[in-house]
């Protein structure tokens, strides 16, 4: 796989120049025949080349997908995505990193499909998935931290993915604690965010994102088709996923390897800048309780702060937030 998207990756820098199947060849020190059967793969996988006459190959169009190869192509990072896993369908992103971490696989490994046919939010609920719209991915995270610091990790995500969205699509979503990212009210992106750990030490963080991006309205289930949005929708025009998919990596391994160096204050400012929570009056639903106040900020830890109508300071560790008049 990783051949292919060398081959690739070249083809796009050649920026139209033909490049020949013998320099291929030579480039990457495989035979003619071996070039060509990666060129007939690639072709089946929706690539396509034109054949300019003794000249070579370009690259004339890339599908709408978020396979490897697209996005490496697109990748800017040091070492995120550099192992990529990707499928058409899979049951759950998640499920899958869960076992590729249990098996070693490093920092910075990606898991990623076009459909998933039990993608999950938090507490089993149910995450919505449809084939080719969305970014339904998981990132492998192995930072050297305390299990009791891995729930700020869904902050250092939501402030990655922010920017990468506001990047490629020119729209900025706002974040709504903990795990939502909201455009006018409405989910663009979900964060899910699981470990693997001892009890003083964790040994992986799966990083679970989807992003509604190419969806018409109609195409929402009818269970989510008046709490959703898309980044089409709210921006009017389609998103390549591949080079959105390389832009969030760039910046989840910015801001996570700022986060293990200088903790979680530098980013909490920014964090602040983007949330739609803090400033207003909420309900925030606990597996317990239902409490209802002020949200006046977030600590250092990544912890809610509410006043409540007593004046009384509560810090909300997760719950389910809404706006409350
Ligand atoms: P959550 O528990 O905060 O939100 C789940 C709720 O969001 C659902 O109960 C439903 O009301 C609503 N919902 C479901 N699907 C969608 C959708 N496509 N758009 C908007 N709202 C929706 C949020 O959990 C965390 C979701 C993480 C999903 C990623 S995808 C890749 C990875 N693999 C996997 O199985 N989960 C993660």
């Amino acid at each position: 796989a990783t051949l292919k998207n060398e081959i690739i990756k070249r083809l796009v820098e050649a920026n139209g120049e033909p490049i020949s199947g013998q320099q291929l060849a030579d480039e990457f020190g495989i035979s003619r025949t071996a070039i060509w059967k990666h060129m007939k793969q690639l072709q089946e996988k929706g690539y396509a080349f034109e054949t300019v006459k003794k000249r070579g190959y370009v690259l004339t169009a890339t599908p709408d997908t978020v396979d490897d190869a697209n996005i490496s192509m697109a990748l800017e990072t040091e070492n995120f995505g550099s192992r990529i896993i990707y499928e058409q369908s899979m049951t759950s992103t998640q499920a899958i990193a869960h076992n590729k971490a249990q098996e070693g696989a490093p920092e910075g490994t990606v898991i990623i499909c076009e459909e998933q046919t039990a993608g999950r939010g938090r507490m089993m609920r149910e995450w919505k998935s449809m084939k080719g719209k969305g970014i339904w991915m998981s990132v492998i995270l192995r930072p050297e931290i305390a299990p009791y610091e891995a729930p700020q990790f869904t902050l250092v995500a939501a402030v990655a993915l922010t920017k990468a969205i506001a990047d490629i699509s020119g729209v900025q979503p706002e974040i709504k604690w903990p795990n939502d990212l909201l455009i006018e009210g409405k989910k663009c992106t979900g964060i899910l965010t699981e470990l693997q750990a001892d009890p003083d030490r964790v040994n992986a963080i799966i990083m679970g994102m989807g992003i509604n991006v190419n969806h018409q309205p109609n195409d929402f289930e009818e269970e989510i088709k008046d709490i959703a949005t898309s980044l089409k929708i709210a921006s009017g025009k389609h998103i390549d996923r591949a080079t959105l998919v390389a832009k969030i990596l760039y910046y989840l391994e910015i801001y996570s390897a700022q986060y293990v160096k200088e903790g979680f204050e530098p980013i909490k400012s920014q964090w602040e800048s983007y949330s739609c929570t803090i400033g207003n009056r909420i309900r925030a639903t606990t597996l317990q309780d239902v409490f209802i106040g002020k949200a006046i900020g977030i600590t250092n830890d990544g912890v809610l702060q509410l006043q409540l109508d007593d004046g009384t300071i509560k810090g909300i560790y997760s719950a389910d937030i809404s706006l409350e008049k």
